[in-house]
């Protein structure tokens, strides 16, 4: 991966949700001194979006998402690793002009037929996440024959666009978008395939909400079982893990890269 040489242990990717409704933390007027904290507490990278991606959220214009990530990215280049998490490429370069090194697309390019282009030219690192549609309806798009090898051939063709016009792809199989917990589990159950791919593999477990189904436990109780899921991802050498809460994953990847995976 351009600009981020091998650690030996996965990589904790801490989440800065510079949005008033995301599902489980949302910080829009002290964004930077959240992101800060997260650093403090051991995050690798800092992931700044604008736009709420939980089931059933509506779009914000992209003056909004505009106003509400630049601001936090050029506040937090420099002193930490900045990937903006947007679906829009005109959003990605005001990103990328204010700092960012990443660019992390929950559509995997799905969205804007411009943001492959973009960070192809940028020469910026891209996680391509599985999407099925934007979050307004998307759990409509939660059927699977074979959620696995569906995921998978659908990442397949993301990552093929990516290498095509040699962008350097980072691969999500998109915890919770167009899926029901069950699908999440077996998706989790099966991270050798999607290591398979042959691309870095990001993984977003954090607070969701096939995790809370289990426990029967609010998103404010989940940061125990996200860091199980940190240990599982850092066993199939997962490259990063997204979370809120940083210290106990932090931790979690350096016990697994002590023991070996
Ligand atoms: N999940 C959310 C937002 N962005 N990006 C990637 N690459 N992978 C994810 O699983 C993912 C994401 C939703 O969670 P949030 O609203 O707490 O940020």
């Amino acid at each position: 991966m351009r600009g981020f040489p091998d650690l030996g242990r996965t990589r904790v990717m801490g989440i800065v949700n510079a949005t008033p409704d995301s599902f489980s933390d949302a910080h829009l007027g002290d964004a930077v001194e959240h992101g800060l904290r997260l650093l403090d507490e051991g995050a690798d990278l800092l992931d700044v979006g604008g736009e709420s991606t939980r089931p059933g959220a509506a779009r914000v214009c992209e003056d909004e998402e505009l106003a509400r990530v630049v601001p936090v990215i050029a506040g937090l280049a420099g002193r930490a690793a900045v990937s903006v998490d947007t679906t829009r490429a005109s959003v990605a370069q005001a990103a990328v002009d204010a700092g960012a090194v990443l660019v992390n697309d929950v559509s995997g390019g799905l969205a804007d037929p411009q943001m492959l282009p973009f960070v192809a030219a940028a020469g910026v690192p891209y996680v391509a996440m599985h999407w099925r549609g934007h979050s307004a309806d998307m759990q409509t798009r939660a059927v699977y024959d074979d959620v696995v090898a569906e995921v998978c051939a659908e990442l397949a063709a993301r990552r093929d666009a990516a290498l095509a016009l040699d962008v350097d792809v980072v691969l999500d199989p998109g915890l919770g978008f167009a899926k029901d917990a069950d699908h999440s589990w077996a998706l989790l159950q099966r991270l050798d395939a999607l290591t398979a791919l042959g691309r870095p593999l990001l993984v977003g477990a954090s607070r969701k909400a096939f995790l809370g189904a289990l426990l029967d436990k609010p998103a404010a109780q989940r940061d125990a079982a996200t860091a199980a899921v940190t240990v599982l991802a850092a066993q199939a050498g997962a490259w990063a893990v997204r979370v809120h809460d940083v210290a106990p994953s932090a931790d979690a990847v350096r016990v697994v890269a002590r023991v070996g995976s």
